[in-house]
């Protein structure tokens, strides 16, 4: 199985890997525009070294009760870094917004596929992904990230994300972005609670069998907290088990902050598949 993106085509028949890169100013830096694309350059590098295979560039946080950046803002943070890495690197670059006008811009700078958190719900996205190559993943959240996590609700989470991922890529494939440019994803932590989230990671199956490749994100995310209150950083050994499974579920492309140890994780799978 192939997946279109740009000018790449991926190889699902092992998990590829895509690396986080966020492109929000860093404490450790001055906060202006050219150390904060630096650092990003930098850490996007060090993710390809470690065996990236896609990755991931964002501006905008989407935690939950993360402060929304304005569109001016968002762009003068990702497509500088964009455009470098579409030159530098030859692995595909992914544009995680659901904001079009950094949709549209992201792939004249050489982006090659959008991760849309909204599954291009928003007015002319559609479009923009359908007048070009690149592929995109439609991801399933219920609310808005300031409130999703207040009270997430559903009768059956696992048939309701089913039912939404089926829906959106009926409309993508109405507008004509082809099959093999589509993954869908069930936006694990997006407006679901802890058990809402373990229930759609045990029936992951349910996904795989809607027949288009999945995307998981669960690195570092608080699902996988065992001691309540804990730090991201304590939650490698819980996030390398996570893409495992989701893998051996059926998931082809796992979203992570942690490459080098989930690529090495993945290779025994890899192994005995
Ligand atoms: C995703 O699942 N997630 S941004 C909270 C954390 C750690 C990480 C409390 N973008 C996804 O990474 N795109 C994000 O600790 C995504 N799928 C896709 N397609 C949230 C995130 C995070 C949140």
């Amino acid at each position: 199985m192939n997946y279109q993106c740009g000018k790449y085509q991926l190889n699902l028949n092992r998990p590829q890997v895509m690396g986080i890169v966020n492109v929000t100013p860093d404490s450790f830096s001055d906060g202006g525009q050219f150390s904060t694309t630096n650092l990003a350059l930098e850490h996007a590098l060090k993710l390809i070294a470690e065996g990236a295979d896609i990755l991931d560039v964002g501006g905008e946080s989407t935690r939950p009760g993360a402060v929304p950046v304005s569109l001016d803002q968002e762009l003068s943070r990702v497509i500088p870094v964009i455009e470098a890495l579409s030159q530098l690197v030859m692995v595909p670059i992914s544009i995680d917004s659901y904001k079009p006008e950094v949709m549209r811009l992201a792939i004249a700078a050489g982006a090659d596929m959008v991760n849309d958190v909204r599954a291009l719900q928003e007015q002319g996205a559609l479009d923009i992904v359908a007048n070009s190559n690149v592929g995109v993943c439609l991801m399933h959240m219920q609310g808005k990230p300031d409130t999703m996590q207040i009270a997430p609700s559903y009768s059956n989470v696992v048939s309701e994300v089913k039912q939404f991922l089926v829906d959106r890529l009926s409309v993508a494939l109405a507008h004509g972005i082809t099959k093999n440019r589509i993954l869908l994803d069930p936006g694990f932590g997006f407006g679901k609670t802890r058990a809402q989230n373990i229930a759609l990671l045990k029936e992951l199956e349910q996904l795989t069998a809607i027949g288009q490749p999945l995307l998981v994100g669960l690195s570092r995310k608080s699902v996988l907290s065992v001691i309540s209150g804990d730090d991201d950083s304590q939650r490698l050994p819980a996030s390398i088990a996570a893409a495992v499974i989701s893998a051996m579920k059926g998931a082809k492309i796992l979203r992570v902050h942690d490459v080098k140890a989930t690529v090495e994780a993945l290779s025994v799978l890899t192994a005995i598949q």
